[in-house]
C-alpha cells in the first residue's frame, strides 16, 4: 500500500467528518503534503502502511489532547487553550514563537479548528525534529555556522509557511 497526498486527504477528511466534537473545514492538500513529508521515512514521497500507522497514531494522540483542552467545548481550540494543548503534546515554546504560531494558524476569532491544529502540530513536530538534528549534544542549545543558520531559516519558512517579511518582523534575522 502506498498513499499519496490526495488519498491521504480523502481518508482523513472522511474519518474526521464523523467526529462531531471536532470542528473542521477539512484538511487541505498542502497540510497532507506536510504530513507525508514528516512521516515518509523511506523517502518514497508516499506513505506505506507502517508510515501511515505512525501518522495515524500521532493524529489519534493529538485528537485526545484537542478534546481534553477544548475546555469550553467549542469544538475548536482557542489560542488560550492552545498553550496548554501544545505543552501536553510535548512542545515547549517561548512566547514569541507561540504568538507567531497562533497568528499563523488561528482564525480571526483566535481559534483553531481541528485541521489547523493538526497542521500546526505536524509542522512543529518537523521543526523540533530539525532542531534536534542540530542539537548534537542534546543540551537544548544549538550553535550554528552561517550555512546552518540559512538552513534553519529555510526550515522556518517551509514548516511554518510564513513569509520572510513576518520572520524578519519577529526578529528571526
Ligand atoms: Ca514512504
Ligand atoms: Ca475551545
Amino acid at each position: 500500500m502506498q498513499i499519496n497526498a490526495n488519498e491521504l486527504r480523502t481518508v482523513l477528511n472522511r474519518v474526521v467528518a464523523k467526529y462531531k466534537e471536532l470542528k473542521t473545514e477539512g484538511f487541505s492538500l498542502e497540510s497532507c503534503r506536510s504530513m507525508i513529508a514528516l512521516m515518509d521515512t523511506d523517502g518514497t514521497g508516499h506513505l506505506n502502511l507502517q508510515e501511515f500507522n505512525h501518522l495515524w497514531n500521532k493524529i489519534k494522540k493529538w485528537k485526545l489532547v484537542f478534546t481534553r483542552y477544548d475546555t469550553d467545548k467549542s469544538s475548536t481550540i482557542s489560542s488560550f487553550e492552545m498553550r496548554n494543548a501544545l505543552t501536553e503534546a510535548g512542545f515547549q515554546l517561548n512566547n514569541q514563537l507561540y504568538d507567531i504560531i497562533c497568528m499563523r494558524y488561528a482564525n480571526e476569532h483566535m481559534e483553531l479548528d481541528f485541521d489547523s491544529y493538526i497542521s500546526c502540530l505536524v509542522r512543529l513536530e518537523g521543526m523540533f525534529r530539525a532542531f534536534r538534528a542540530f542539537d548534537r549534544d542534546g543540551d537544548g542549545i544549538i550553535k550554528l555556522n552561517v550555512f546552518e543558520v540559512s538552513s534553519i531559516i529555510f526550515f522556518f519558512i517551509c514548516l511554518l509557511n510564513i513569509n520572510r517579511i513576518n520572520i524578519y518582523k519577529h526578529g528571526f534575522n
